[in-house]
């Protein structure tokens, strides 16, 4: 049995929950590689085919089933993935409150009550809102969010805050842009616009964008935002000095942006703006984002430009579909 071996001196043990999501696939995998594949525990409502090493089906939502897992596999750090995005959770205002809520607070009381070391939480640009400066958002900034998934996202980072002040809990946690990945699909984001574009494009098809040609957004490629995570985990505790959630910037851009960059390879690539319900949603989030205290405290630093990104995604992204068409 795996567990027998686990959980000796020094021995991380990594729980992911929401292991299956857009994010939580690719972390699996770099924390295997960093772990070793028998010390990370995938979890989530549906496995991922792709995925190898240890899968547990979890519903985050039981505390008592998340309480079993944690101990059966003496886990020392969690990194806590689930949650039902900006545009969805609009469909499900209570609903996604409660999910993304009460998952978080099992996660931290269970943290709590079975000492694991380290929580990971993501927070994520939605947290801002109006009354905010939209370039170059400042770390300490208004937070009146606009969506239900920012709301959550504010109060988890206060949880967290909590955690750590209360009970010395070593609660870390990033604000995330939008994040692009080849690897994995996003789902009821309002970013995800930028990786269907991918799609579509390799596909030569035309695409049809859900946001306004100049709606400019704070944006990372996923292995940077992967990385970034894994750092701040890694990072000594004594050097963090905010313990809501960090800014952290990679690039920018607006739809019309992506697409002259994906004309490059594609020039004769066709789109059509249709803005719908997350042109708000995106209206209210900031620009782009001043993540100074990231680089500052923990030596944050992105890697992925647009053009670079359109590379990888673009060559990735034809691989696959070749593959899938052989
Ligand atoms: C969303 N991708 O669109 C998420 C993200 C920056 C926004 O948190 O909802």
């Amino acid at each position: 049995m795996y567990y027998t071996i686990l959980g000796s001196m020094g021995v991380e043990n990594i729980l992911i929950t929401g292991a299956s999501g857009q994010l939580g696939a690719v972390l699996t995998k770099s924390l295997q590689q960093k772990f070793g594949i028998d010390h990370v525990i995938a979890t989530d409502l549906r496995p991922n085919k792709e995925a190898r090493g240890i899968f547990e089906k979890l519903d985050a939502t039981d505390p008592e089933a998340l309480k079993q897992v944690v101990k059966r596999y003496k886990v020392t750090q969690i990194y806590h993935m689930v949650a039902i995005l900006s545009a969805k959770g609009e469909a499900f205002p209570q609903k996604t409150w409660d999910i993304n809520m009460g998952t978080l607070l099992n996660v931290l009381e269970i943290s709590r009550l079975l000492k694991v070391k380290k929580v990971f939480y993501p927070s994520s640009i939605a947290v801002f809102g109006h009354h905010i400066s939209r370039i170059n958002t400042p770390q300490f900034s208004n937070l009146t969010p606009t969506t239900v998934y920012g709301m959550t996202k504010v109060a988890g980072e206060n949880w967290g805050n909590y955690y750590f002040n209360t009970y010395q809990l070593d609660v870390r946690s990033i604000r995330y842009p939008g994040v692009i990945g080849y690897q994995s699909l996003p789902g009821g984001g309002t970013t995800d616009y930028a990786v269907d574009i991918y799609h579509k494009a390799v596909k030569q098809e035309p695409f049809e964008c859900f946001l306004k040609a100049s709606t400019r957004l704070p944006m990372m490629y996923i292995e940077d935002a992967v990385r970034a995570s894994i750092e701040l985990m890694d990072a000594p505790a004594e050097k963090l000095s905010v313990r809501t959630s960090y800014n952290i910037a990679g690039m920018s851009f607006s739809p019309e942006d992506i697409v002259a960059s994906i004309r490059k390879t594609y020039p004769n690539f066709e789109v059509r703006y249709n803005p719908d319900f997350r042109q708000k949603i995106a209206d209210s989030w900031p620009m782009s984002i001043d993540d100074s205290k990231a680089r500052e405290d923990w030596g944050w630093k992105p890697r992925y430009d647009l053009d670079a990104m359109s590379r990888v995604m673009i060559e990735n992204l034809k691989s696959y579909y070749n593959s899938v068409i052989a």
